[in-house]
């Protein structure tokens, strides 16, 4: 059978998105990460919100032998109790269902069903974090350009090697200077990634003690259009204040007490994030749409074939 332009591109993005497992995978573990297997049905997931970057509709729910199970929106919660369980360092390649509304089928970068790889590290501060992941990323585009340069050239991807330490930016800042679409312009303006702190969002990123109304935390933004990558954040540890703020946004205690029961007993302070295997891979390949990187389209908007 005769290949198409179409096909032959397909599978170099595959090809690229294996790369960037086998990569990260090695990566993490080289870096003294425990590897956890991801949960998929849980009685809570990461609420999402609020978050203005959010469009969930609803969360995914199966009820089974009557108990309400939800669908993984993100391992946020569990990563916390594991942490506080004495793993130190953990990572988990792990699947997410966000039933996004289906307006972002024309953003290029979400999907409904992606795959995020979520990391936490105990007593970590976001400078770790900062420095672990401008590591990772030289070291991913490096492995692709070394590994995987038929692919690159058959994509026509120029890509550019990647030197931290990465710039770092405040969302005011970035909002004052280029309004609400900041993300989008400072990211095609850029040449390397960069860092945007400090967004008021889900209960468990926390406040700046010393700075109420200003939070430690972060999203990784890939430049040349590309926009965020990675969210993550120093976490809120302790019960009292996860209860002021579960309080004010909405959030059902009933549904969340087994997490909170957890809180109470105590939470190791700790930092991490998580950035979705797709976007690395979208940005890697250069690919127009994220749901070019999946062999299965997951896209908000688009219908389910197989
Ligand atoms: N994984 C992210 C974090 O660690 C949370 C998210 O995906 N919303 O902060």
């Amino acid at each position: 059978m005769v290949k198409t332009m179409e096909d032959m591109e397909k599978k170099a993005r595959l090809r690229l998105v294996s790369g960037i497992l086998g990569y990260t995978t090695g990566f993490f573990h080289m870096n003294n990460f425990t590897q956890l297997m991801p949960v998929i049905l849980s009685s809570v997931t990461d609420p999402l919100g609020p978050d203005p970057g959010s469009t969930v509709i609803k969360s995914g729910e199966i009820e089974y032998l009557g108990q309400k199970l939800t669908l993984t929106q993100s391992m946020i919660l569990h990563k916390q109790i594991a942490i506080k369980q004495g793993l130190e360092r953990i990572f988990i390649i792990s699947p997410n269902v966000r039933l996004e509304h289906p307006e972002r089928r024309k953003s290029g970068k979400h999907l409904f069903e992606f795959s995020q790889v979520d990391f936490e590290i105990a007593h970590a501060k976001k400078e770790d974090v900062f420095r672990l992941m401008e590591d990772f990323m030289s070291g991913a585009v490096s492995h692709a350009k070394a590994c995987y340069g038929d692919e690159l050239e058959l994509l026509e991807r120029k890509l550019r090697p990647i030197e931290g330490p990465f710039k770092i930016y405040t969302t005011h800042e970035l909002r004052d200077k280029h309004g609400e679409d900041w993300e989008k312009e400072m990211s095609l303006r850029s040449k390397q990634p960069f860092w945007a702190l400090d967004h008021s969002r889900e209960f468990y990123d926390k406040e700046d003690p010393a700075r109420p109304g200003h939070y430690l935390n972060y999203d990784l933004i890939y430049p040349e259009g590309f926009c965020e990558g990675l969210s993550g954040a120093e976490r809120e540890h302790e019960y009292d204040t996860i209860m002021r703020k579960i309080g004010k946004h909405g959030i059902d205690t009933v549904r969340y007490k087994p997490y909170l029961e957890m809180a109470k007993e105590g939470l190791t302070p700790s930092a991490g994030g998580g950035f979705g295997v797709e976007r690395l891979a979208r940005y890697i390949c250069g690919a127009r749409h994220i749901g070019d990187v999946q062999l299965f389209r997951r896209v908000p908007g688009e219908p389910v074939t197989i």
